[in-house]
């Protein structure tokens, strides 16, 4: 997968060199570049923002630096043949990620993240990019940030990690929080008896079924009495036979 991440702060993404995705980049998983917004504004002061036009607080994002920055990231493409890449705006109006969409996102070839700053970006340049790019404006969750480069961290950290062989353990994947619509059952290690706690007796038994019936039965409890929301969605969902 390739990634292209445009920002007045491209050092912002300086964590994503680390941990597992740094180890993806070193593989050639993933391909992440990082871009100044601010080359791609010509003035004396490589201004990238003005203000808001019919008034009001705060400054706007100019849309020509975004559309030269977005064209430059189009005409570095070595298939430009290929289908259009998947262009995540953040914006707190976005439709909010999920751990479906996380999947769906990491099927893509390359994804492009044009995080604002301000308050946020001229809708023109959202009402150009459907020419060139499949569109998706996306939240991390009903909070104001103050500019989308945080939420892009946590996106491309959500989607790469499901990208083949990134994460270490693919078992791992399959069983997590989320990925059936349900919350983790809890997790132990030694020693089995801490400060006069000990581990659940079904889990020192060595019967696996009857953990796994467990644990299943845990995931449950847990959903039902911490996220009802959640419990709501998989009830549906399993009447329907879609998980
Ligand atoms: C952003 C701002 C509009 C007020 C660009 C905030 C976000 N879940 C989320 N919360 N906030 C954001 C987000 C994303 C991009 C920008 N701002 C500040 N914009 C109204 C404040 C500017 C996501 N994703």
């Amino acid at each position: 997968m390739r990634i292209d991440l445009i920002s007045i702060f491209p050092e912002f993404f300086d964590v994503l060199d680390l941990s597992l995705i740094g180890k993806a980049q070193r593989e050639e998983l993933l391909t992440l570049h990082r871009h100044q917004l601010r080359d791609f504004s010509f003035d004396k002061h490589r201004s990238v923002d003005d203000t808001p036009t019919g008034g009001g607080a705060g400054m706007v994002m100019k849309p020509e630096p975004w559309a030269l920055a977005l064209e430059h990231v189009l005409a570095q493409r070595e298939t430009p043949s290929a289908e259009p890449p998947v262009l995540i705006i953040p914006t707190p109006a976005g439709e909010v990620l999920t751990q479906r969409t996380a999947q769906q996102l990491a099927q893509a070839e390359h994804l492009v993240f044009a995080p604002g700053r301000f308050e946020g970006i001229d809708q023109r340049l959202m009402d150009w990019a459907p020419e060139h790019f499949q569109v998706r404006p996306m939240s991390i969750g009903d909070y104001v940030l103050n500019g989308g480069e945080s939420a892009v961290v946590v996106m491309v950290e959500a989607i790469t990690r499901l990208i083949p062989g990134v994460l270490g353990n693919p078992e791992s994947l399959a069983e997590e929080s989320h990925a059936d619509g349900l919350l983790e059952y809890p997790v132990y290690t030694k020693p089995a008896r801490w400060r006069g706690v000990d581990v659940p007796e079904i889990l020192l038994s060595g019967d696996h079924a009857k953990i796994a019936a467990w644990r299943a039965k845990q995931q449950d409890l847990r959903t039902r009495k911490l996220r009802p929301d959640l419990w709501a969605k998989h009830v549906v969902a399993r009447e329907q036979n879609l998980t």
